[in-house]
């Protein structure tokens, strides 16, 4: 895997101020391998080893976390902001490029540490919550101008739920390690929903719904707050910004945040969808997006919310039966867990419907 190189000998192609002192784990993301390093100077650092089994383009998806930062940075200097701390810097290497390449053919990166900050696997209030909302919907506010065609798609068909239905279907088919017969239960859930899989992206394509510019993983995880008052400071994980739908961005959030368990919670009893989480949340983002949202697109974040957790099963349930090639896992049925706590979550979201309207 690469993670074992030495790291020391890797920063060494960075332009890092000090001395590496100590680099280790970091954080709680289920693609790349993230790691804190700390300097004998002023600053500390993140080096993630990227996930170029995911992505497979990283002089694209470098292109795009390069420009988009730059594009915030001077937003947040015009609005009188702190630059490195309200949006992420890339650290080039001493040849000035923005990623290195190890003798394994490894890509790494390195990004300024972002101090005196948190991210949470699990919202600890509701005030918190719709902060987390304000500062997502800003950044689809802020991204509303930007030049879409320049963006790369660094994961094709990221969120095309279709697509990931179809896939889903090919595994269950295929089903290369046997696992399938005993998750009937949960393959017979995902089927009974079908048609619930296309409705935003068929509204799209009619031109109902318009394509913008979204995060597209919007998990409270990716968001640090200030580690006192728990204000949002900044935004993360930019590997995935592409063209999208609004209510994609709301609903991913919602899923991971207001569900009342972890995302691989053992017990999908604990599951449930925390109503006052939800309408925080919305609050927030619908704030932080301002007059830019359409009708529509209102109408449609709960389906949002239902359909990337329904998606976000789907995803969970190929992967545990494809041989958990894609998520990192720490346990064995980690994914089954993860599957069944967003299936849970669809669930719960069914029974809610009405409560959710906004
Ligand atoms: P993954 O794609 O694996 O989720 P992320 O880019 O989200 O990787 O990074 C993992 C975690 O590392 C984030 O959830 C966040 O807690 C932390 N992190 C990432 N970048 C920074 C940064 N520049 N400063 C501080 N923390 C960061
Ligand atoms: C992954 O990278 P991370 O852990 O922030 C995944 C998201 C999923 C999420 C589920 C590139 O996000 O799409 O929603 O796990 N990222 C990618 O927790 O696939
Ligand atoms: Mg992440």
């Amino acid at each position: 895997m690469g993670t074992g190189t030495d790291k020391k000998e890797l920063l060494n192609h960075f332009r890092l101020e000090g001395e590496v002192v100590d680099v280790k784990p970091h954080g709680s993301g289920h693609i790349n391998h993230t790691f804190l390093v700390t300097t004998s100077g002023t600053k500390k650092y993140i080096l993630q080893k990227i996930n170029t089994d995911i992505f497979h383009d990283t002089d694209g998806l470098m292109e795009n976390i390069v420009n988009v930062t730059s594009y915030l940075r001077e937003r947040i200097v015009q609005a009188g902001g702190h630059p490195e701390r309200e949006t992420m810097t890339v650290i080039p290497t001493k040849e000035g490029d923005y990623y290195y390449t190890d003798t394994d053919g490894c890509d790494w990166r390195v990004y300024l540490l972002i101090e005196h900050t948190v991210s949470l696997d699990h919202a600890e209030n509701a005030e918190e919550f719709y902060a987390s909302g304000l500062a997502f919907g800003r950044f689809q506010a802020q991204l509303a101008d930007y030049p879409a065609k320049t963006l790369h798609e660094t994961i094709p068909d990221f969120h095309n739920t279709p697509k990931r239905y179809l896939a889903f279907e090919q595994a269950v088919e295929e089903d290369v390690c046997h696992r399938a017969e005993a998750v009937a239960q949960e393959i017979a859930f995902i089927r009974a929903r079908k048609e619930d899989i296309s409705v935003l992206t068929d509204l799209l394509q009619k031109g109902e719904l318009p394509l913008r510019i979204t995060h597209n993983d919007t998990k409270l995880n990716n968001i640090l707050l200030d580690a006192d008052t728990h204000e949002a400071v900044c935004i993360v994980d930019l590997d995935t910004i592409m063209p999208g739908l609004c209510a994609y961005d709301f609903g991913d959030a919602i899923r991971f945040g207001a569900n009342t368990a972890a995302e691989d919670e053992p017990d999908s009893n604990k599951v449930s969808l925390s109503l006052e989480l939800y309408q925080a949340y919305a609050k927030g983002f619908l704030e932080g997006c301002g007059e830019q949202l359409t009708p529509k697109e209102v109408e449609t974040l709960p389906m949002g919310a239902k359909t990337i957790t329904l998606e976000q099963g789907i995803r969970f349930l190929t992967d545990y039966l494809q041989g958990d090639t894609y998520y990192h896992t720490e346990r064995e049925g980690q994914n089954l867990d993860r599957c069944r706590t967003q299936l849970a979550l669809v669930a719960d979201m069914e029974r809610k419907w009405e409560q959710m309207q906004l």
